[in-house]
């Protein structure tokens, strides 16, 4: 729709000059992921499964949203193919081509948690990072209304919050949940009501063993903040065999 778009404009210097504003102004933040290493990262599906991933570009390299850091085009998508809604293999690998454009320096990749390592006890804690919104305002925040609309804001840098572990049984009982708490996911949340939300998704939910690792991707909720209502993450070590085989596909689109 976009391109149709560019296409009523005449072939004059307005049309150059709009579309010059157009990509200083359109760029915005979408989701987190997180670098797994030769030029893959990980996201949610849900946040790259549309048409605008053409336009869509990997910044990294910098804790602030909007400026530091490389930004890359994507060259490759492998999409999972069980993906059809938030809820089932919200997973997808992203690549950029890092051959004649090294990474920033101190960029490390993160390990991902393997199926053999110790599993996760219920209550204990787990971290996520990402620049989605938060409820309180902070220095340099952007103001933003909800649908509902109530003030939720966008901070510059990236944040963090800890969470704890909700064991499969215990996400189970919630309403929201029930009968939804597949083994490929995890239950992460609090009871004073930190919590990931809208723009951290395909971001990283990581685990303190020996190293840091990769155990989550922020996936979806049922609002956020609500105090005890956990989020929903991807649960990464379900997926070490697709990871690997994602890894081997060719340079493109693969749903
Ligand atoms: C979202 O829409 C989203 N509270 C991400 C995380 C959570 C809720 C919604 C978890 O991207």
């Amino acid at each position: 729709a976009e391109r149709k778009a560019d296409a009523k404009l005449p072939r004059t210097d307005s049309r150059k000059k709009f579309l010059n504003e157009r990509a200083s102004y359109d760029i915005s933040h979408r989701c987190g992921a997180s670098y797994i290493g030769d030029g893959w990262s990980i996201t949610a599906a849900h946040c790259v499964n549309d048409d605008a991933i053409t336009y869509r570009r990997v910044r990294i390299g910098t804790q602030n949203v909007a400026s530091g850091g490389k930004t890359y085009r994507i060259d490759t998508v492998v999409l999972h193919k069980g993906y059809q809604s938030q809820n089932k293999h919200d997973i997808a690998l992203i690549h950029i081509n890092t051959k004649n454009r090294p990474l920033p320096s101190g960029v490390e990749k993160i390990t991902l948690q393997s199926p053999a390592d110790p599993a996760m006890r219920n209550g204990e804690t787990l971290r996520a990072t990402g620049w989605g919104m938060t409820g309180a305002k902070m220095p340099g925040t952007t103001l933003r209304l909800d649908r509902s609309g109530g003030i939720q804001f966008r901070p510059p840098n990236l944040l963090r919050v800890d969470l704890a572990y909700f064991s499969p049984t215990r996400c189970q009982k919630f309403s929201q949940f029930k009968g939804k708490v597949h083994p490929t996911i995890l239950c992460a949340g609090s009871s004073d009501g930190r919590d990931t939300c809208v723009g951290d998704s395909g971001g990283p939910l990581v685990r303190y063993q020996d190293k840091w690792v990769l155990v989550g991707i922020v996936s979806w909720g049922v609002g956020c903040g609500i105090k005890g209502l956990p989020g929903i993450y991807t649960r990464v070590s379900q997926y070490a065999d697709w990871i690997k085989r994602a890894k081997t596909m060719p340079r493109g689109t693969h749903k």
